[in-house]
């Protein structure tokens, strides 16, 4: 008799692979089941899974196989997102390959992911380093290129001389190089792009839809990063010449007091206005240092605001004032128009400019119940007002004036209303060897040829060497470069920079419904069916770039008539993270905690649990040795449970939520309380899961049953119906607990003698009549304070609550002296006695 000791290792090996054998978790679309589709962000192949991969994985496999036991069709697939940098940084560290280093961790990555028990559809895996996935993605991008999505243009980039590389901006720190630490130029660079601007409007529209399913401060990132500006282009003559300057501006209302201009150091009238001036050398040079300035610097708020003079004036349309015309350092040339009319009064950094350089200001929006002095004004002034010091305008409340002084210039064709994206185009280029290949060809007579459809995939030379200073070897590397014109058969060059390793990111989540499709990217109607993703859990760390990329890519590819989804994730769950001792488990802190090593010690099981259960998926959660202890006791608990029933013979194969049939006849005393705590723990986890996915106070609930069963089962085991009341809640102990711990709950479902596998089981539905109590409590009031309280038959009629009311001690003693005028009885709560 008896179970054995709970050994983790054993009943987790076993049941993993009775899942890998069964195929239960392999799925297909199927039209008559409903489907839902979950998917955690995947992981880069570092060498090995981290906390937070096993915080992010196991709430997602709790979700899938919840569902799943809910009757759903559930997609749960696993992948890698397989290229990137540091692979190239491992392979030139340990004289290996990227590809070798990648693989070899893919290897190890998906044996810790097994140990884990995720219940993936494995044969869906996909790493996106491998041509059979990329290949698609370069098919894409020749789509787009046909439809001018795709372009190559000149833009700056951050270059590191001594890496002779581009660095993301990510990738300079204080101005300098992260691997080198040489000072970081700033340097003009053909670079492929993606036109995501074009989709800028409806990115923001579309977050609409998301409203609700989406965290709110992910939308409102989302949205400020698109930076949607509604305002006017205005045009302004230079003075003695035939050119028009035209600005950008969210404040037309403030033409009247627009007292200079500023221009982007790399503005293109610059050259034509210096022209003839006698500084024009200083013009030129203030701005080559300017356009070399680190363009995050440049764009931030705390800027030391400086400028030129460039010896031209213009004129403001509406007062005819000269306006001199400068350089400023904070003008970008990647917004708007890259020229801005200077309202010193009205905005700040134009207040601090005109400060600095003793610039004119004039006030022309008044607040309510003040007069602001531009002599003594120690800041701009930015609310609303009414204009002033406008001519016609004066008196029009600012937000009318705005619309009517656009329709004003717009007259002579000198503004027009505009919308502005704070969004630039994505830059797609990268100089880097681990990465896939950008398929165009550079010929000498033909300009550049898009790689034929049917030439795809250009490969990546896997066996190639990467280089001792981190320079990709590509273009080096002869048999790769060296190819014959697509269109003319004359000797070209092949492009050899990749793809930023954001696009393969962008469509894998379609690629799952059909991974293994060798014929096309997707089969229609297995993507049809399976998307959009129900629910994508990852971290908020891709709450802008990552989750506004795929948003792109979808509504390009559904322009491409590849889907007819708008949005690629309805559901989006961010979870927190995992900290040790308050901060973040980290190399450099030494706070790390390796999953393996609690795998090792405790399981799988008790690792998911504890951290299930420690915190809501989307609060950070902190590690406690003493946490994970308590899973482990607490599954021992379950077991011991089950291991005392069936060596008293109380171990019934009776299902969980049992009806009262299956009791033997209608259940009394301590078999009713049982059956109401085991249903109505039933109702509470269900609750906690299809409400936001609180598995902590599921799994509280759950804890609370077990020790009811642990308190009852000494006089339950002999009583009538009470080996079949045990046996029925322990049932719906391990059916609701085996989302969260499935091995062990596998284990003692097989041994109370079930059939099937739960992970396959149908989730049990609670019986609401079994939560109906017997004696409910009342509540007895003397004049209209609470006095006493009293235990009454469910059912008791009210003459008998009455008469039962009148024999309570302390109600009594309230009643002493006075005469009852009144006795009000409202069913199932109160009696109040009303006495004088
Ligand atoms: C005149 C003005 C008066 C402005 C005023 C503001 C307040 P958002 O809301 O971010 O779109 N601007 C336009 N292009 C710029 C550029 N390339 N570099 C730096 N600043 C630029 O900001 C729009 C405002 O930022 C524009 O409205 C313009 O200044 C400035 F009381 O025009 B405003
Ligand atoms: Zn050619």
């Amino acid at each position: 008799m008896g179970f054995g000791k709970y050994d983790p290792q054993r009943v987790e090996g076993k049941w993993q692979q009775n899942w890998n054998e069964s195929r239960c978790f392999e799925v297909e679309a199927d039209e008559a089941k409903p489907k839902f589709y979950v998917l955690e962000m995947f992981p880069y192949p570092s060498g090995k899974i981290h906390m937070g991969h096993v915080r992010n994985y196991s709430i997602a496999d709790v979700v899938a196989r919840y569902k799943r036991m809910r009757g759903m069709n559930v997609l749960h697939p696993m992948g890698w997102d397989a290229f990137g940098l540091p692979a190239e940084n491992a392979a030139i560290k340990n004289k290996t390959h990227p590809a070798a280093w990648t693989y070899q961790n893919i290897k190890d990555m998906r044996a810790q992911l097994k140990r884990l028990g995720y219940s993936y559809d494995w044969r869906r895996e996909l790493a996106t380093c491998r041509p059979e996935y990329y290949k698609w993605e370069q098919r894409f991008f020749l789509q787009m290129l046909e439809k001018g999505l795709a372009y190559r243009k000149n833009s700056p980039v951050n270059w590191c001389e001594s890496c002779k590389t581009v660095l993301a901006n990510e990738q300079v720190e204080e101005g300098r190089c992260w691997r080198c630490d040489s000072e970081v130029e700033q340097k003009q660079l053909e670079q492929w792009f993606f036109k995501i601007t074009a989709y800028a409007e409806e990115l923001i529209e579309d977050l609409k839809l998301l409203e609700g399913g989406w965290p709110d401060r992910v939308l409102t990132m989302q949205q400020n990063w698109i930076g949607k500006s509604i305002g006017a282009e205005l045009t302004f003559q230079v003075k003695g010449r035939d050119l028009g300057i035209t600005v950008f501006t969210t404040r037309p209302d403030t033409l009247c007091g627009a007292t200079f201009m500023s221009l982007a150091a790399e503005h293109p009238l610059v050259e034509q206005l210096i022209a003839g001036y006698d500084k024009a050398d200083q013009v030129r040079a203030f701005c080559r240092d300017v356009a070399n300035m680190d363009r995050i610097k440049r764009g931030a708020d705390d800027l030391e605001k400086e400028g030129v003079f460039t010896g031209a004036y213009c004129i403001n349309p509406l007062t005819g004032r000269e306006m001199p015309i400068h350089v400023a350092n904070f003008v970008l040339m990647g917004y708007g128009t890259g020229a801005v009319m200077a309202v010193p009064a009205h905005d700040q950094r134009d207040f601090e400019f005109a400060r600095k350089y003793a610039l004119p200001m004039q006030v022309v929006i008044q607040p309510k119940d003040a007069v602001l002095d531009p002599a003594s004004m120690t800041e701009a002034y930015s609310a609303p007002g009414v204009l002033v010091n406008s001519g016609r305008f004066d008196g029009m409340p600012n937000e009318e004036a705005k619309k009517a002084i656009v329709e004003h210039l717009g007259a002579s064709g000198l503004g027009k209303p505009t919308v502005n994206y704070r969004l630039r185009d994505w830059g797609i280029s990268r100089q880097r060897f681990w990465g896939a290949p950008i398929p165009v060809v550079h010929c000498p007579s033909c300009g550049l040829v898009p790689v034929p459809e049917k030439d795809l995939p250009v490969r990546l030379p896997e066996d190639a060497q990467v280089r001792e200073d981190g320079r990709s070897p590509l273009p080096l590397l002869d048999s790769f470069v060296n190819v014959a014109c697509p269109k003319c058969g004359a000797k070209a060059r092949r492009e050899t920079d990749t793809f930023d390793t954001f696009m393969e990111s962008s469509w894998y989540f379609l690629r799952y419904t059909s991974a293994r499709n060798e014929d096309a990217p997707f089969d229609p109607a297995a993507l049809k069916y399976w998307t959009p993703v129900d629910l994508y859990i990852g971290g908020i760390e891709h709450a802008i770039l990552h989750l506004l990329y795929s948003r792109f890519f979808v509504k390009v590819l559904r322009d491409l008539g590849y889907t007819d989804q708008a949005e690629p994730f309805k559901n989006l769950l961010t979870q927190g993270m995992v900290l040790k001792d308050g901060s973040k488990m980290s190399k450099s802190k030494g706070n790390v905690v390796d999953p393996n090593s609690m795998i090792g010690k405790y399981g799988a099981d008790a690792t998911r649990l504890f951290i299930l259960f420690a915190s809501p998926p989307e609060k950070d959660l902190e590690w406690s040795d003493a946490g994970i202890e308590g899973a482990f006791r607490f599954l021992n608990r379950v077991w011991r449970l089950a291991e005392d029933l069936s060596d008293a013979g109380a171990l019934k194969a009776v299902p969980p939520c049992a009806p009262v049939s299956a009791l033997g006849g209608e259940p009394a005393g301590p078999v009713k309380d049982l059956r109401r705590k085991e249903h109505d723990t039933a109702r509470r986890v269900t609750r906690d899961m299809e409400n936001k996915f609180q598995f902590n106070t599921a799994i509280a609930a759950l804890m609370e049953l077990v020790n009811e069963m642990y308190a009852a089962k000494d006089v339950l085991k002999d009583a009538p119906g009470g080996p079949e009341a045990l046996s029925s809640a322990l049932a719906t102990v391990l059916v609701l607990l085996s989302p969260v711990t499935p091995h062990l709950c596998e284990e003692l479902w097989a041994n109370m003698g079930q059939k099937g596998q739960l992970a396959t089981t149908p989730w049990p539905e609670h019986d609401p009549s079994a939560l109906v109590k017997d004696e409910i409590e009342l509540v007895v009031q003397v004049n209209g304070k609470v006095r006493g309280r009293l235990n009454v038959a469910a059912d008791a009629d009210q003459e008998a609550v009455r008469q039962f009311a009148m024999t309570h001690e302390n109600v009594l003693r309230h009643l002493e002296g006075k005469s009852i005028k009144k006795l009000i009885v409202v069913p199932g709560k109160l009696v109040n006695v009303v006495a004088g």
